[in-house]
């Protein structure tokens, strides 16, 4: 994509777009809730649909010239369905945010009930966070991650459920390693009378692609973002049974959007089906697949893994053992010299400050799209692991640095022009 039409008016933003994407291409993106979308996807979400009001949905707008835009939200309305087994689907939510936001007006009052995980045990500011308008909103309560195995502890869970009474139950995270037991959730949703809505944000891709098992048809609401694992045009978007539909609906427009951004619903079409040709199956395992060995080679370094290692596309290393001195940040940003980009994260039972905590979030989505294997995943492990161990030295981390530079040269992502 050539950046000379922005160019010509603003070559302010040009530079900073042409710098954007030399770094995409020079780093490797290891933030696990990062992608690359294709070219494709690029070129539909700057497309003329990002002029078009279209509030509504397909076949019934509150404005004319709608017919392109129909289509657009159409499309990447059943090809969500195919994607991912949903019997009503919204596509309009500008983010995973949103897509939360819209679920709880539609089926929540304020002052109700929301039972969610903390957001410092890998939970999300959109599932109550004091900051967040859920947390100002609702009522809040938060399980959390068992220190001792860094696993869901689900009787811990189902008490906890039962003694506070929620309304809803938030079940999907940004920092879990492992794979969730929607039905456990569901059962104890269930029990306790509440919704259950699960946010896959994260993992839309791994369950589109049948490598996790799916929540869609257990959990009564499953919202997600379509830009990380489904690699799809940026935005949220909502899954639940046929039922809550109008609800929803109404929940997003008008209860908290106006207009969607088409352009982007455009971006999800395009995404949604490139995920539905049978090659994204084999990208989403090698994700999975690529986490494990990034994973192990980890911790045949000593590193220390939450919950012993991993079944999903990231990983979330404990700094704290191995590298007691060594918080999150100092790796992040030692990691970041060398062109390794992930995040300083919490660790449950974090003993440091959320602003520089003890552990690293590893994720390998991006890193897969570049066309990276397991192999390829090992060496990079054994990268992190230098600079991590050392991150004040300056020539391991030119060393480092070297390295990433072929490695991305011999995994290119998007055309230099
Ligand atoms: N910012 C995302 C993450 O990194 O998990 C979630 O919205």
């Amino acid at each position: 994509m050539s950046y000379d039409t922005v160019r010509e008016p603003d070559p302010a933003t040009a530079d900073a777009l042409v710098a954007e994407r030399e770094r995409q291409n020079d780093t490797l993106a290891m933030i696990a809730s990062e992608n690359h979308v294709s070219e494709a996807v690029m070129a539909a979400q700057s497309s003329e649909l990002t002029n078009k009001y279209a509030e509504g949905y397909p076949g019934r707008r509150y404005y004319g010239g709608c017919e392109h835009a129909d289509e657009v939200e159409q499309l990447a309305i059943d090809r969500a369905k195919e994607l991912w087994g949903a019997d009503y689907v919204n596509v309009q939510p500008h983010s995973g945010s949103q897509a939360n936001m819209g679920v709880y007006l539609a089926m929540l009052d304020p002052g109700d009930r929301i039972f969610s995980l903390d957001l410092t045990h890998g939970g999300h500011l959109s599932h109550g966070h004091p900051k967040n308008f859920a947390g100002q909103v609702y009522e809040v309560e938060q399980y959390e991650i068992d220190p001792e195995t860094g696993r869901l502890d689900f009787e811990a869970i189902r008490e906890q459920a039962e003694a506070f009474d929620p309304d809803i139950i938030v079940s999907g995270f940004s920092a879990y390693p492992r794979e969730v037991d929607w039905d456990a959730f569901q059962e104890i949703a269930d029990a306790v009378g509440a919704y259950h809505m699960a946010d896959i944000a994260h993992i839309t891709g791994l369950v589109a692609a049948g490598v996790h098992d799916s929540p869609v048809g257990t959990a009564d609401f499953v919202t997600g973002s379509t830009h990380k694992t489904i690699r799809a045009g940026r935005g949220g978007i909502i899954m639940a049974d046929e039922e809550y539909g109008d609800a929803v609906d109404s929940a997003i427009i008008p209860g908290t959007q106006g207009g969607p951004l088409m352009h982007n619903i455009a971006g999800k079409a395009v995404g949604f089906a490139e995920a539905l040709e049978p090659e994204f199956e084999s990208y989403a395992r090698q994700v999975v697949d690529n986490a494990a060995a990034l994973g192990e080679r980890l911790q045949e370094h000593g590193l220390s893994l939450v919950s012993g290692g991993t079944d999903t596309h990231l990983v979330l290393v404990d700094l704290r053992e191995s590298h007691p001195d060594t918080t999150g940040k100092d790796a992040e940003e030692a990691l970041e010299e060398v062109g390794i980009v992930l995040n300083a994260n919490t660790v449950p039972g974090e003993t440091r400050s959320p602003f520089d905590p003890s552990g690293i979030r590893i994720g390998t989505p991006g890193i897969t799209t570049r066309g990276f294997d397991e192999e390829a995943s090992r060496e990079v492990a054994d990268l992190i692991y230098r600079v991590v161990d050392d991150p004040d030295d300056d020539a391991v981390k030119a060393t480092v640095s070297d390295r990433i530079d072929e490695l991305t040269d011999e995994f290119p992502l998007y055309d230099r022009e």
